[in-house]
């Protein structure tokens, strides 16, 4: 399979790290420069730039929390100008102020080459139909996953979510060959086809591109099995990127970092001591190209494992393993990503609602499933049955339009959820994932 650019991704050892540590040095200089944030933070830790001479440095620099996107919005991370800021995406589903991030031309750029590297990886060339259905918008996976493919030279059908038939006659009608959306996203797809008499092995598609949620080895031999296709992971997030930051190769055998952009670490999720490749840990990235919004030591909060040995296909990246879990409470729902606080402030937003809840989280066939019991008030609950449906109904519509997940909601007699001395148990997930 070829690589879009061998001179990168197959880059001896040696001269990758030599590129990382200039990079970093860079970057580094950068931001203590051009980010108040940063300098402040380096300062605090009694570090400067000039202390990074080598990459193991790396470790003597404090981690970059979502909460610092937060505190700093919308632009306070930022390292250019706005002026030069061509693109800004943003996180979806919170109910805060979401996260924001800015690109230059030149980020732009370098993005949409990441993305034609992921999508060559996975196998997917010139001459391809992809039918992307990542959500267009400030969801990096929808523009994301088309720049990648205009600049592979691939045709790009830009259908984005949801209209499961029109995709499906998209997917027949025009020739597609490949399929960007999330894992879950397919296998609705394929039982849609199923229940519509459409036969999906008898279209051109052969690949699905699938990421931006968890999911395992098993699912993937579901989905290959039912749209008869083969399914590759790949895995990035909104802060540093978007997708872009590692795909796999046909081999399946983990996803390759783009480690001349990107710089890996593995720590642990306690102590945020560093971890040796092979043992698993949360994920802390550093972008090392970056413009707009370079971020230093992102702790991403995802549990992986680093495998440095060299991979078959001849990329010399090291490879990460699928995500195994979270640190935090995050929960990521048919792709959608919310904090279980989230849920929490709008459920309070509705007049009659206690604050005592749970969330069960399950999955029905490969699809997230989740139903949130929630206690009302007496005054609701001795209501006629019209106002306790009323209330069930507003409660719906808010988690829906804000936080973008349909979840079936349960309302229940006051006291019926357990009451805990600790802390409380809000989220019963079911999943295995
Ligand atoms: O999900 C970016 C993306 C779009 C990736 C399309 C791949 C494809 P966020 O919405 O910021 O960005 O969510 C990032 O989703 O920290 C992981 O917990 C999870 N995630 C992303 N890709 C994978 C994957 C996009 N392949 C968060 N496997 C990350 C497991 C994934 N989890």
């Amino acid at each position: 399979m070829t690589m879009w650019e061998p001179q990168y991704e197959a880059m001896p050892g040696k001269e990758l790290k030599c590129l990382q540590l200039e990079r970093l040095q860079q970057k580094v200089r950068d931001v203590y420069e051009r980010v108040p944030f940063y300098r402040t933070k380096f300062q605090e830790a009694g570090v400067t730039p000039e202390d990074v001479k080598s990459l193991d440095d790396i470790a003597r620099l404090p981690f970059t929390n979502k909460n610092d996107f937060r505190d700093n919005y919308p632009y306070g991370l930022m390292a250019i100008p706005l002026s030069e800021v061509v693109r800004v995406h943003a996180s979806s589903g919170t109910t805060g102020k979401p996260i924001v991030v800015p690109y230059s031309a030149r980020d732009i750029d370098i993005w949409a080459n990441l993305m034609a590297r992921n999508l060559a990886s996975a196998g997917v060339h010139k001459g391809d139909v992809i039918q992307n259905a990542y959500g267009y918008g400030l969801f990096t996976g929808g523009l994301g996953f088309h720049y990648g493919g205009e600049r592979l030279g691939a045709t790009v059908i830009p259908a984005s979510v949801g209209n499961t038939k029109r995709q499906l006659m998209l997917i027949e009608d025009l020739g597609t060959t490949v399929l960007a959306c999330t894992p879950s996203y397919v296998l609705v797809l394929a039982e849609t086809a199923r229940q519509m008499g459409i036969n999906l092995a008898s279209t051109q598609l052969r690949l699905a591109t699938c990421g931006a949620e968890p999911w395992t080895e098993k699912m993937r031999a579901e989905i290959e099995a039912k749209a008869g296709i083969t399914a590759i992971d790949n895995y990035g997030l909104t802060e540093i990127v978007g997708p872009g930051v590692s795909c796999e190769c046909y081999l399946k055998r983990g996803m390759h970092i783009w480690e001349d952009h990107f710089l890996a670490e593995i720590v642990d999720p306690v102590t945020g001591e560093s971890l040796p490749y092979g043992q698993q840990g949360e994920l802390v990235l550093t972008t090392l190209t970056k413009e707009a919004l370079p971020v230093i030591r992102f702790r991403t909060h995802d549990l992986v494992t680093l495998y440095p040995e060299r991979c078959q296909c001849g990329r010399t990246m090291v490879r990460m393993s699928k995500v195994r879990g979270r640190t935090d409470d995050m929960l990521i729902i048919r792709g959608i990503n919310v904090f279980p606080t989230q849920i929490e402030s709008v459920l309070l937003s509705v007049e009659g609602v206690e604050p005592h809840y749970q969330i069960i989280v399950d999955r029905e066939r490969h699809l997230d499933d989740i139903e949130i019991w929630v206690e009302v008030s007496e005054a609701v609950f001795s209501d006629e049955v019209q106002a306790l449906k009323e209330v069930e109904e507003r409660v719906r519509a808010e988690v829906n339009s804000v936080l973008g997940i349909s979840a079936r909601i349960k309302l229940v007699e006051p006291r019926t959820i357990a009451r805990t001395e600790g802390k409380a148990k809000r989220v019963i997930d079911r999943r295995e994932l």
